[in-house]
């Protein structure tokens, strides 16, 4: 006699294919009629994305992946031990890789993969459903800058925010999404937040264009998005990758430039959009941080840091906190 789980995840679609595609026109008409032209680099990620950004994070240049898993493989444990959660929630989870090292350590009951990106979701949610069959899986499709104060709320919880996914985020974004995160956790509830840290502009310039190309690759694929999305005409081929560091910012930011003087027709936008021969086009930011700066940060949104870890180069942080309005660390 034995009761058998079904190993399936269950998805939660907070942000309907409708929605995710309102706000992408949007954004995207925004984006391509401001000067200086941007996009946002949420849309990256559709399922060809999403493969070439897991390919990235193979690539050797790419410290930042092996980085954070070294930290939490080392102090997994200790991170179980002080937030004793029994819900782990993921934020831009994507494939969900470095979260079986998360989920190995806490055992959690409920673990919550959250997206923009439904299909990568599905995939990663059913694999992990599978792998832990003991596990309850209830993956959401949702935007975090929206979509937070909807998370379960079931058992005390441990937020993980990995990758230096915050990264993207302008500063004023930046804020008010960890205001967000402040006041979504409850008494007990922690946040764990992955970084990128500041270090020498080659090694970082290196990160964002590897002379594979894998990263070219994932940046130019955001014009097949639009053009597949949006009715798009994109000559892929007349534009490149472009990396470069901003030192004032202290933000690595991708651009496609033009090779030459071209219009691209958006059909779905009714939108023509003429680029110069030379012209950039922001695609990402991916700020670099200080560790004492980004604490008080937090401690200014209201989460007050209780521990942080680096790998044995410095080179990335993992930060651990609890909110502070009216929360408390758990006692022991
Ligand atoms: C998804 C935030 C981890 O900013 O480093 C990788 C995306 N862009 N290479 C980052 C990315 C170019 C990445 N994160």
């Amino acid at each position: 006699m034995s009761a058998t789980r079904n190993q399936t995840a269950e998805i939660a679609v907070l942000l309907s294919a409708e929605g995710r595609d309102a706000e992408l026109r949007e954004e995207v008409r925004l984006g391509l009629t401001s000067t200086p032209k941007e996009l946002q680099p949420k849309w990256f990620y559709d399922v060809r994305g999403s493969e070439l950004f897991d390919a990235i994070t193979r690539i050797p240049e790419y410290y930042l992946t092996r980085a954070e898993r070294s930290i939490l493989e080392r102090h997994a444990g200790e991170i179980a031990a002080m937030t004793d959660a029994t819900t782990l929630i993921e934020l831009g989870s994507g494939t969900s890789d470095k979260t079986r090292i998360l989920l190995d350590a806490l055992a959690p009951r409920l673990f919550v993969p959250f997206d923009v990106s439904e299909e990568t979701l599905r995939a990663s949610a059913q694999r992990l459903a599978r792998e832990y069959p003991d596990l309850e899986v209830l993956a959401v499709v949702g935007d975090f800058e929206h979509h937070l104060p909807l998370l379960p709320a079931n058992g005390r919880r441990l937020l993980a925010f990995l990758g230096s996914t915050i990264g993207n985020l302008q500063p004023t974004q930046r804020a008010r999404f960890l205001n967000d995160v402040a006041a979504t956790l409850g008494d007990g509830d922690a946040f764990l937040l992955g970084v990128d840290l500041v270090k020498s502009p080659s090694r970082l310039v290196a990160a964002y264009d590897d002379p594979a190309g894998v990263t070219s690759e994932f940046n130019l694929n955001v014009l097949r998005v639009l053009n597949r999305e949006l009715s798009g005409d994109f000559d892929v081929s007349a534009f490149e990758h472009v990396a470069h560091w901003n030192a004032e910012a202290e933000w690595m930011e991708m651009f496609v430039r033009s090779l030459r003087e071209q219009t691209v027709r958006l059909e779905s936008l009714e939108l023509d959009v003429a680029f110069d021969a030379g012209e950039l086009m922001r695609t990402e930011i991916s700020a670099k941080f200080h560790l004492r700066r980004l604490a008080n940060e937090l401690e200014a949104a209201g989460l007050a840091v209780e521990r942080w870890w680096t790998d044995e180069a410095g080179d990335f942080a993992v930060l651990l906190a609890w909110a502070t309005q009216g929360n408390t660390a758990p006692q022991r």
